[in-house]
C-alpha cells in the first residue's frame, strides 16, 4: 500500500466515525498510534456541522479554555486538547487549587487528583494523592495510553509518571501552600474534616469518641470538637474540561489539590470516573466541582450522562443530578455542567452560585456562563 495514501494520528485513533456528527458508527477496532487508512478512518465529514470543536469547563478559567480551543481548532484529538487545556490551568495554578502549590493537606502537603476520559473507547486513566509530579492530567493520560489500569495513587503514582518521562520528583509545596497551612496550625487546625473525635490537643492526634473516655481522662485538659471543613466555598479547586473535537469524538479530564486541608491519603472525586466527569460519544459529557466526598457516592456525572442518553435536555440532566444529591445532603455544596452531542450546554448547582466557560464555533471569545443554585422542591 503507498505510503502516501496513510495518514498518522499520533493520538489513539478511536476507529469509529462520524457520519452526520448525530450518529457515530463505531468499527471494532481498538489499535493506537498506528496509521489508518484515511477513507477507513474518517469519512469526510469532519466538522462539516458547524457544531464543533467546543470546550466547556468549570469556573471562569477562561485560559485554560482558551488552550484547548487552540489545541482543538488547530486539529488536535479531544483528548490531547483536555490534556492541554487542564495542563495550562495547573502551569496557571488556577485560584491556587489546581497544579502545585496549591491547597495543602492536614500535613502541609500539596498533591494532586487528575483523570482524563476518552469518550468513544471508555478508556480512563487517572491519578490520585500524587505528591511528586507537577504534570497531573499528563500523568493521567500516560496510565491511560500505557497501562491497561484505570487509576494509580500515591507515590508510586508519582514514580510511574516519573518512569514514563515525567519531571520529578518535584516538591509541590509552594511559599503560598505553607503560609495557608501555618495560618490554619495557628487557628488550632479549623476547620477540619475529622468527625466524631476526640482530640487531646486541637490538631490531634485524633481519637474515636466512642472509646476516647480513656484519652479524655488520661488528659483533662480538654477536648475540642472540630468545626466541619466545607470544599470549594472561596476557591474553585477543580477545573473540569469537556472538549468535542472536530471529529465529534468526545474527551473529558479534571484536575485538581482537592480539599484543603483534607487528610493525608485522601482522595476525591477528581480521579473518579463518573463522579468528576464522564463521556460517552454516544451522549455527551459532565464535569463537576464542589464536595467530593459527598459527590462521589452518588456518582453526578454519570447519572448525567445517563439521563442524556434517555432523552433529557442537559439543563434538567444536570439539575436532576444535583437534586439527587441536595435531597439527601441539604448543606451540600457543588455543581455541573453537562454538555450534550449536540453542543448544548448547561449548568447546575447548589450551595453556591457556579459559573463555567464555554468556547464554541459561534463565539468569538471565551464566554463565562453564571448559574444559580437550584433548590430542592418541597414536594420532592
Ligand atoms: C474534591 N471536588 O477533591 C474536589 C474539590 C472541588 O470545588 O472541586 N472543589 O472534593
Amino acid at each position: 500500500m503507498p505510503s502516501a495514501l496513510w495518514i498518522s494520528i499520533p493520538v489513539h485513533c478511536r476507529c469509529s466515525w462520524s457520519t452526520n456528527l448525530g450518529s457515530v458508527r463505531r468499527h471494532s477496532c481498538r489499535l493506537r498510534e498506528q496509521p489508518f487508512w484515511v477513507d477507513h478512518v474518517c469519512g469526510n465529514r469532519v466538522g462539516d456541522s458547524g457544531r464543533y470543536p467546543l470546550v466547556v469547563s468549570t469556573w471562569p478559567f477562561v485560559e485554560a479554555v482558551r488552550a484547548a480551543w487552540t489545541a482543538v481548532d488547530h486539529g488536535l484529538s479531544a483528548v490531547d486538547a483536555v490534556v492541554e487545556g487542564c495542563s495550562a490551568c495547573e502551569e496557571l495554578r488556577c485560584d491556587g487549587t489546581v497544579g502545585p502549590g496549591g491547597s495543602p493537606d492536614e500535613n502541609g502537603e500539596t498533591t494532586i487528583d487528575a483523570l482524563v476520559m476518552d469518550g468513544v473507547m471508555m478508556e480512563v486513566g487517572a491519578v490520585a494523592a500524587m505528591k511528586y509530579v507537577k504534570d497531573g492530567i499528563k500523568a493521567a493520560k500516560l496510565v491511560m495510553q500505557h497501562t491497561q489500569h484505570t487509576l494509580l495513587v500515591g507515590e508510586p503514582a508519582s514514580a510511574f509518571a516519573i518512569s514514563m518521562g515525567l519531571p520529578g520528583p518535584t516538591n509541590l509545596s509552594s511559599p503560598e501552600s505553607i503560609n495557608k497551612w501555618t495560618k490554619w496550625k495557628e487557628d488550632l487546625c479549623q476547620p477540619n474534616f475529622r468527625k466524631n473525635v476526640l482530640s487531646v490537643d486541637s490538631c490531634g492526634p485524633y481519637h474515636p469518641k466512642d472509646t476516647a473516655n480513656s484519652c479524655a481522662q488520661a488528659n483533662p485538659v480538654g477536648t475540642i470538637e472540630s468545626s466541619p471543613a466545607r470544599v470549594g466555598l472561596h476557591s474553585h479547586d477543580t477545573i473540569a474540561m469537556a472538549v468535542i473535537d472536530k471529529m465529534g469524538f468526545i474527551a473529558v479530564g479534571t484536575s485538581t489539590n482537592g480539599a484543603a486541608f483534607k487528610i493525608p491519603g485522601r482522595v476525591g472525586d477528581g480521579p473518579i470516573a463518573g463522579s468528576s466527569a464522564y463521556a460517552d460519544n454516544d451522549v455527551g459529557a459532565c464535569g463537576a466541582t464542589g464536595d467530593g466526598d459527598v459527590m462521589m457516592r452518588f456518582l453526578p456525572c454519570y447519572q448525567v450522562v445517563e439521563s442524556m442518553r434517555r432523552g433529557m435536555e442537559p439543563k434538567l440532566a444536570a439539575e436532576d443530578a444535583i437534586l439527587r444529591i441536595a435531597q439527601k445532603y441539604p448543606d451540600f455544596v457543588g455543581a455541573l455542567f453537562a454538555v450534550n452531542k449536540e453542543g448544548e450546554h448547561a449548568g447546575a448547582c447548589h450551595g453556591w452560585t457556579f459559573q463555567y466557560s464555554v468556547r464554541s464555533m459561534e463565539m468569538e471569545e471565551v464566554e463565562v456562563f453564571t448559574v444559580r443554585p437550584s433548590t430542592v422542591s418541597m414536594s420532592t
